[in-house]
């Protein structure tokens, strides 16, 4: 077998059984190989009659860089596996160390073949959600290097997204607040997300655009975490909110056993 689908067969493995590896060593595959890796990782999920659902960026933020001590913007697969409920209960079970983070997610409303501008990004869109993902890097105590990460899809393991709205005006700065039980746990705004969370949809349009890939109209885009992520323990009310009166884009929950 080559390196690219040994790697995505135990990256794929391990998200399944919900167990952790050890990390590849230093040098084992360059970050090409590792976007390879990361597609072979997923059409192994497509084959198991999984669905294609969109994008997610990583570190779009200073925040995440910094906790995860990485500092190139990256991209990863969705796949409608990874969607929980919104107001649901999240089974911690499913997962080996998660943690969540808030995001905003965008949902196109028509195919992304080129590289936009900030100005074209909105006319591509349906509609934006507040939501929250939940990441679980397959590696040892959460480490890992770039390329390890961009194999593991960028920790990609779940995501809850709240209601659509069309309220793309008030996105620049909007506040960000995860409560557990009521309790504030990560506050900021979604100003960290590249300054405005609509610069993730051309981001990806560049990216997909280097990708020689394209992305269907109806597919999520989530912009990447506006603040660091926190730990979750089962027993929990996980509430992140987004905005204030007017423009709020507004809620999502679960609960988590
Ligand atoms: C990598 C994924 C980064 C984000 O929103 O920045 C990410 C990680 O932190 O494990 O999802
Ligand atoms: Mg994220």
């Amino acid at each position: 077998m080559s390196i690219i689908h040994e790697a995505a067969a135990l990256l794929d493995d391990a998200a399944r059984e919900h167990r952790e590896i050890d990390q590849f060593p230093a040098g084992h595959f360059t970050l090409a190989q590792a976007y390879e890796i990361q597609r072979a990782s997923i059409q192994r999920r497509i084959e198991r009659g999984e669905r294609h659902k969109g994008i997610k960026l990583g570190f779009t933020s200073r925040a995440k860089m910094v906790q995860m001590g990485v500092d190139s913007l990256i991209w990863g697969l969705l796949t409608d596996g990874m969607l929980e409920e919104d107001g649901g209960s999240v089974d911690l079970a499913r997962y080996i160390h998660p943690r969540v983070e808030p995001e905003v997610c965008f949902v196109t409303r028509r195919v992304i073949d080129a590289p936009l501008t900030s100005l074209e990004a909105a006319d591509y869109l349906e509609a934006v959600a507040p939501a929250m993902e939940i990441i679980d890097s397959r590696y040892r105590n959460f480490k890992f290097s770039l390329e390890g990460v961009v194999a593991d899809n960028c920790s990609s393991a779940g995501l809850v997204v709240g209601a659509w709205s069309r309220k793309f005006d008030g996105l620049a700065n909007a506040g960000v607040r995860v409560q557990f039980d009521g309790r504030d746990v990560l506050v900021g705004s979604t100003g960290a997300i590249l300054g405005q969370p609509l610069r993730s949809v051309v981001q990806a349009s560049h990216l997909l655009h280097a990708a020689q890939m394209s992305l269907p109209a109806g597919s999520l885009v989530m912009a990447g975490g506006a603040t660091a992520a926190v730990a979750l323990t089962p027993g929990l009310h996980v509430q992140c909110r987004i905005g204030s009166g007017h423009g709020a884009l507004g809620c999502v929950a679960f609960t988590t056993r």
